[in-house]
Parts: structure tokens; C-alpha cells; sequence
């Protein structure tokens, strides 16, 4: 399968890993239409390729992930312009969280606005030493408009999350550490190569788990903990009637590590 070629993302794939490099340089990568609308097929593209287990998402350059939403592109927008475009990068970021493959952030530099947003929609982060996380939408007269205001309270509070959003302050790597907002911080120079063990570590778990696990990790955002109880139940019980089942619970018994095959 060929790559699909863009102007401001850079795809890749190697050993099972999908990787998509944000890379506009002129604007630090930062967030146009045309650049929302690539990363959408991007990540489409990853879905459909059966050889991409996980995805890493990060910056090109090692100044910034994304340092936000295109300011130039915006400045022009009318208030109907500017709910089309809330509602793209809304969108594209639900295509992440809710993609049926792990996706990893490996925040390079600066993670602001979108950028920290593109972040948020990610199941896990991991951050270089001179990362720098912020919600600097005040400072403009707007708000964040992709899901900033509903993603950051569920991971790092509403305490938190009114901080970074009304102050419009930076964060740094280890502040994000210290309040939930990353995973993990690393060199930079080991940034991709940690990303990149993390996501082969998922690759030899058994895929059907990983893919409902993060479903019912998502779904526990959103609803009371009884659904949340039941929908794992049921799905618990669907893991139970996969061969991979058989094999993780066989292998173990056996002493030996498992073979899945995904189904
Ligand atoms: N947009 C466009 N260009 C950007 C950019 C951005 N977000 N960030 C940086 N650039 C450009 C700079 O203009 C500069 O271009 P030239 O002047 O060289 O042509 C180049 O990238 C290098 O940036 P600097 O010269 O500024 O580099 P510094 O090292 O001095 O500073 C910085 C780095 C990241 C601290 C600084 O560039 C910065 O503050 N950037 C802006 C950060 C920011 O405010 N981001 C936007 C957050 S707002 C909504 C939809 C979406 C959103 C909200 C609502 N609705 C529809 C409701 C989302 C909003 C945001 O993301």
C-alpha cells in the first residue's frame, strides 16, 4: 500500500507503527483548514492499512508539536467561518480518540492550543524535557474550540484546567508530569524511540483487548459508573470469546509467551 502524499504531514510507517509528523515549519505547525483536513485522511489512512498496530502523532523540528490553531488563517474568519472550523477540528480529534488503533502523542515542543488539544485526543502522552503545554486562547478573545474545555477538566481537573485556560500560562514538561496532563517526559533525543517502545510493547498484547479496553476507557468519560459497569461487563464477555483469549490464558499455564492473532 502506497503512501498518500501531503503538503503539511509526513506519514510513515515502520515495524507496525504509523507514524504522522505534523509539519508546516514556517508557522511552527501550526493548524490551517487544509492542514485539519490532511490530518483527518492521515489518520483515516492509518486505520485502513492492516499493517499499522499503533500511531504516534508528533511535530516536525524540535521547537513545537503544534503551536496551536493557524492565527493568520483565523484572523480572517467570520463568526460562522470560525464554528466551521471549530467543528473540523472537533471532528478530526474525535476521529483520534475514538480510532480503533492506540494513538501516542510524542510532544516535541510547543503543545499549544490545537496543538495541546491534538494532545488531549491521544491516549497517551509522552512529552520531551522542553515540551511546553498551554491554552493561550484568552490572550486572544476566544476560547479553546477543539474540545480544550471538555478534555482537559476529565484528565487533569477542573481546578487545573481552569488555571492553564483562564491563565493562558505555559506549563512546562515537568508541571505536566506532576498534574496528569503527560505520561511520561523524556529527552528529546529519546523522544521517538520511547514512543515508538511504548507503542511495540501495546503491538504484542492481544488487539482485541487493547481495541475494547480503550473503548471502555474512553466511554468512562461520559457516562455514570453503573453504564460504564455494564458496558464493560459486556464487553469483558466478548474478550472471553476471542481465540486470543484462549491462547493469553493457555500460554500463560504453559509458561510461555502468548502467539495472538487478533481475533
Ligand atoms: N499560527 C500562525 N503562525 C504561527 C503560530 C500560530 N499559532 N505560532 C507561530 N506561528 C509563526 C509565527 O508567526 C512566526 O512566523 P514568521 O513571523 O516567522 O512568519 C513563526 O511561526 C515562528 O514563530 P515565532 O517567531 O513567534 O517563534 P518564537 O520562538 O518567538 O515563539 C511561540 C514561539 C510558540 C511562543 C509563539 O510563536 C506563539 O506564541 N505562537 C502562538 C501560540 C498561540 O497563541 N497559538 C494559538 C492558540 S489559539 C475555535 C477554533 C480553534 C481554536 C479556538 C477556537 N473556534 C472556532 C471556536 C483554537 C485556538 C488556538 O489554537
Amino acid at each position: 500500500m502506497g503512501y498518500t502524499t501531503y503538503e503539511n504531514i509526513v506519514t510513515e510507517i515502520s515495524e507496525g507503527v504509523f507514524t504522522i509528523t505534523m509539519s508546516r515549519p514556517k508557522a511552527l505547525n501550526a493548524l490551517n483548514r487544509a492542514t485539519l483536513e490532511e490530518l483527518d485522511k492521515a489518520v483515516a489512512e492509518a486505520e485502513a492499512n492492516g499493517n499499522a498496530k499503533v500511531l504516534i502523532i508528533t511535530g516536525a523540528g524540535e521547537k513545537a508539536f503544534v503551536a496551536g490553531a493557524d492565527i493568520a488563517e483565523m484572523s480572517g474568519f467570520t463568526p460562522l467561518e470560525g464554528r466551521e472550523f471549530g467543528m473540523l477540528g472537533q471532528r478530526v480529534f474525535s476521529h483520534i480518540e475514538n480510532s480503533d488503533k492506540p494513538v501516542i502523542a510524542a510532544v516535541n515542543g510547543y503543545a499549544l492550543g490545537g496543538g495541546s488539544e491534538l494532545a488531549l485526543s491521544c491516549d497517551i502522552r509522552i512529552a520531551s524535557e522542553n515540551a511546553r503545554f498551554g491554552q493561550p486562547e484568552v490572550n486572544l478573545g476566544i476560547i479553546p474550540g477543539f474540545g480544550g474545555t471538555q478534555r482537559l477538566p476529565r484528565l487533569v481537573g477542573n481546578g487545573m484546567a481552569n488555571y492553564i485556560i483562564l491563565t493562558g500560562e505555559m506549563v512546562s514538561a515537568s508541571d505536566a508530569l506532576r498534574i496528569g496532563l503527560v505520561e511520561e517526559v523524556v529527552p528529546a533525543d529519546r523522544l521517538i524511540e520511547r514512543a515508538r517502545e511504548i507503542a511495540k510493547v501495546i503491538m504484542k498484547k492481544a488487539p482485541v483487548a487493547v481495541r475494547i479496553a480503550k473503548r471502555a476507557i474512553n466511554l468512562s468519560q461520559d457516562v455514570d459508573l453503573a453504564s460504564g459497569m455494564s458496558y464493560e461487563a459486556e464487553a469483558f464477555t466478548t474478550t472471553f470469546a476471542t481465540s486470543d483469549r484462549i491462547e493469553g490464558m493457555k500460554a500463560f499455564l504453559e509458561k510461555r509467551s502468548a502467539s495472538f492473532g487478533g481475533k
